[in-house]
């Protein structure tokens, strides 16, 4: 009995690991590393001046020239750094990139974190959607037209069937030019048993 039990309580000890052991497969996707690990198609800038413009900051009311921008922190710890963009105005444009190495036949769960920028409402709602290797995949997360104080979830659970390598991609949808403007922190990928 004893031997079954410890049996027993090994296998659950080992499971509880594997759960713990499910790690990030997104390289700086808490952005702490500052403008580094993944691609865009938006232009990395000092100041946010114009759509498709984009800065890895702390704090989105000191980086655009508008002074329409919240005062906020970060997802990742509140104090840390996040993706702050002004949507762009041509369709499909890449805010994010990244290539990452991924098991064949294999469920994986993306997650990542948005919130609005902008303050003054001019009724458009930045729009997230992600696509794995081309495909979109997931509900878009479709973000408040001006910053409520928080920051909200979006995810999109992926199956790798043949593939070894996925590139995950992020896409506003929405390309209106007045507002759509956003942050995006905390961005993970990870296997799910
Ligand atoms: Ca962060
Ligand atoms: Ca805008």
């Amino acid at each position: 009995m004893k031997s079954v039990s410890t049996g027993i309580a090994a296998l659950a000890f080992a499971a509880l690991a594997a759960q713990a052991d499910a790690k990030n497969l997104v390289v700086n996707g808490n952005f702490e590393q500052g403008n580094q690990g993944f691609s865009s198609e938006y232009t990395p800038v000092d100041e946010i001046c114009a759509e498709q413009e984009y800065i890895v900051g702390a704090d989105p009311s000191l980086v655009n020239c508008y002074g329409d921008w919240a005062s906020f922190g970060d997802h990742t710890t509140g104090s840390g750094l996040m993706l702050i963009l002004n949507g762009a105005l041509s369709p499909g444009a890449v805010l994010w990139s990244q290539t990452i190495p991924v098991q064949a036949g294999t469920n994986y769960m993306l997650k990542y974190f948005g919130a609005t920028v902008v303050k003054s409402d001019f009724a458009n709602a930045p729009t997230i959607q992600a696509y794995f290797n081309g495909t979109a995949v997931g509900k878009p997360l479709v973000l408040p037209v001006t910053y409520d104080g928080r920051w909200h979830g979006g995810k999109a659970r992926w199956n790798s069937g043949s593939a070894t390598s996925v590139t995950i991609t992020l896409v506003d949808t929405d390309t209106a030019g007045a507002g759509n403007d956003f942050a995006i922190d905390d961005i993970k990928l990870m296997a799910r048993p």
